[in-house]
């Protein structure tokens, strides 16, 4: 039997502080029971003390709950019984906390609608940039149907998640012929296990599937039979998959097929589809990461940052009122350091989920810890500027701007077979955080890992300081040692990991930072490729002048001298030199506070982690020394502070 570990949902020892004669539900559904099982497994249900009561109030908005103690009973109030069970997940998470029990009073309706999480696994069992082992969904074209399915159901659940694709949106071998027997009915016994925790399963789809299933000569989206095809298809999944949300597709992007090879557009490929799931309550969630990834890297004015916004705005408004669009949080791939994508704000008639990547895959794959909730932070507050109010990316992706329905939040997930789920044990915080900011975006990153260590760890006040202080530099550590000020992409080509300052400067990727010997960064002002001045006119105005940039975007909207004075009175190059010798320092220190936990961990994990934490000191030192030595031979110029460089 294949081993994991239950993570956050491990029984935490403050459950026995309590004791409760009996838990009852009333009118309970499916999923309502859930919330009783979970409650029943966790606490100490002994016929002695108050009752925990799961009690119907259709007041209540869909997905909220009410929690009130009286006396030393406890009522979970709903309307639904997916209410119910978040309801009883924050009992739990409360009492973990330590509070006590007349301080558990809560009230809470999830701020997005749609809170998801996007799985890249494949039908052999990879995981295209994963890096916690293999895929617990699907292995040598064949679907895993075991007890860890119904786990990942109860922790993902935990923390609000109800939409998870379960295959990568590159749709290619058996999974192309995941929406035709027998898979259907294998796929159906997954959504009913989800069902019992409200989580609606999607599937990505193959755009060409027809094609390549040699059922079709073509896959025109105005084609008639093209569209009896969909409709035919996706009536037969409906019908063997109860609890099915709809489907993600990746379309004309990186090699997939799409409605481009017909002279189609986005919104005519995405509208027959979801002409064919629209009878049946699902959805088509289209991504916006299109671009040319044929670049000639000597094309001057093609600029890849302008793509998604260049292809999807003149589309806005023509889009069916069932299809979602999905934006990756910035305009390029999930750089350490990016803008917030001017789609934000530059879209104001079509629903939107913003897709950020829990997978660490720029950001150390799961060998350096990067607690990304505080980068999530800044681009769900970045102001849009689209409205005078309500006018934040949060606004935006909760439906709230512009009053839609079909909105929300996904992530690219961290997640495999590794006993563990996350491979390195800190990373979890991302998987937990993730979820929690999609649960309520008012959480700050410090409250939600303060929250997930209280569930993970028992460390006393000041010992859970000290991990809060590495998971909070953390991000910022990782961006100091790697790519400087927003350039991004100085890794490895194909694996992404490791520095190589010029590995995709002379690629057909699109992702040039034009070091020369004088000055680096590419000008994306209206005097280069104008990208700046496609948000609205606020954000436009800030990105358009050097003084007013944000300095830590400002190679990527400015080509800059290296002598250019910083805010701090640094010039450009002493700014890098020392912010990648500042990290590097910091990645160290990460290793002497942990050693400090040594007594106070699990030893496996103490271990785990130490061993992940001495391999990012290294590895940053690698960083350091390879792209301050890459500048330091292009400009000639030598560190003010007498550093070794090479
Ligand atoms: C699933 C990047 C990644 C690809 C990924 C793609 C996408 O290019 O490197 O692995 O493909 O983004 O988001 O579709």
């Amino acid at each position: 039997m294949e081993r994991f570990e239950l993570l956050w949902l491990d029984k935490n020892k403050n459950y026995d502080k309590f004791n409760f004669a009996k838990i009852l539900c009333e009118e309970c559904d499916i999923v309502s029971k859930t919330a009783e099982k979970e409650l029943r497994s966790a606490l100490k249900i002994n016929g002695e003390g108050g009752s925990i009561f799961l009690i119907r109030n259709a007041a209540i908005a869909d997905e909220g709950y009410e929690i009130r103690v009286e006396g030393d009973s406890i009522i979970i109030g709903a309307s639904t019984g997916k209410g119910h069970l978040y309801g009883a997940h924050s009992v739990l998470r409360q009492i973990a906390q330590g509070k006590a029990l007349h301080e558990i009073a809560e009230k809470a309706v999830p701020s997005n609608p749609m809170r998801m999480l996007n799985h890249w696994d494949n039908s052999d069992g990879s995981i295209e940039r994963g890096y916690s082992g293999n895929s617990f969904f699907f292995k040598d074209g064949e679907i895993i149907i075991n007890e860890r399915t119904e786990h990942y159901a109860r922790l993902i659940v935990s923390v609000g998640i109800n939409a998870v694709v379960i295959n990568n949106v590159n749709v290619k071998k058996e999974a192309t012929y995941f929406i035709k027997q027998p898979y259907l009915s294998e796929l159906s016994q997954i959504s009913e296990i989800f069902e019992k925790y409200g989580i609606k399963m999607y599937l990505s789809l193959n755009f060409a599937a027809a094609v390549e299933m040699g059922e079709l000569q073509t896959a025109d989206p105005l084609d008639k039979n093209v569209i009896d095809w969909w409709q035919s298809t996706c009536k037969e999944v409906f019908a063997c998959i109860k609890n099915f949300g709809g489907f993600l597709v990746k379309a004309d992007s990186e090699g997939r097929p799409g409605p481009f090879t017909y002279g189609r557009t986005h919104a005519e490929g995405a509208n027959m589809l979801a002409q064919a799931v629209g009878p049946y309550g699902g959805v088509i969630i289209w991504r916006c990461f299109v671009y040319n990834c044929q670049q000639n890297w000597r094309d001057l004015k093609t600029d890849r940052a302008r793509s998604a916004y260049d292809n999807f705005t003149p589309l806005d408004g023509k889009f069916l009122p069932n299809v979602i669009l999905q934006i990756k949080n910035g305009p390029m791939d999930f750089q350490v350091r990016e803008p917030v994508t001017p789609l934000f704000g530059g879209l104001k008639s079509t629903n939107q989920i913003i897709e950020f990547q829990i997978t660490q895959e720029y950001t150390g794959q799961q060998r350096h810890v990067c607690y990304l909730m505080p980068m999530f932070k800044n681009v769900l507050d970045f102001k849009t500027y689209c409205k005078e109010q309500n006018d934040t990316v949060a606004d935006i992706v909760s439906g709230n701007a512009f009053n839609q329905r079909h909105c929300g939040i996904a992530a690219v997930t961290n997640t495999g077979n590794d006993t563990n789920w996350t491979g390195h044990h800190l990373a979890a915080a991302n998987l937990y955080g993730f979820a929690r900011l999609a649960f309520n975006t008012q959480l700050s990153a410090e409250e939600i890992a303060l929250e997930w260590m209280a569930q993970t760890y028992d460390l006393n006040a000041e010992q859970a300081k000290s991990v809060l202080d590495i998971l909070m530099s953390s991000w910022q550590a990782y961006e100091a040692y790697t790519s400087p000020l927003g350039i991004g992409w100085m890794v490895n080509p194909n694996n992404h990991f490791g520095p190589n300052p010029d590995g995709y400067e002379y690629d057909r990727w699109g992702t040039y930072h034009k070091a020369s010997h004088d000055a680096i960064g590419v000008d994306r002002t209206i005097n280069g490729t104008g990208y700046a001045t496609l948000y609205n006119q606020t954000n436009a105005d800030m990105y358009a002048n050097r003084e007013t940039c944000p300095e830590e975007l400002l190679l990527f909207f400015h080509r800059v001298e290296y002598t250019y004075k910083l805010k701090s009175g640094k010039t450009l190059i002493q700014h890098i030199y020392d912010t990648h010798f500042e990290g590097a320092e910091k990645a160290a220190k990460f290793v002497e506070i942990w050693k400090k936990l040594k007594n106070n961990l699990p030893q496996t994990q103490y271990k785990t982690v130490l061993e992940r934490l001495e391999f990012q000191k290294n590895h940053s030192c690698e960083w350091r020394d390879i792209i301050n030595s890459y500048f330091f031979r292009k400009t000639g110029i030598i560190d003010e502070k007498g550093r070794q460089l090479y």
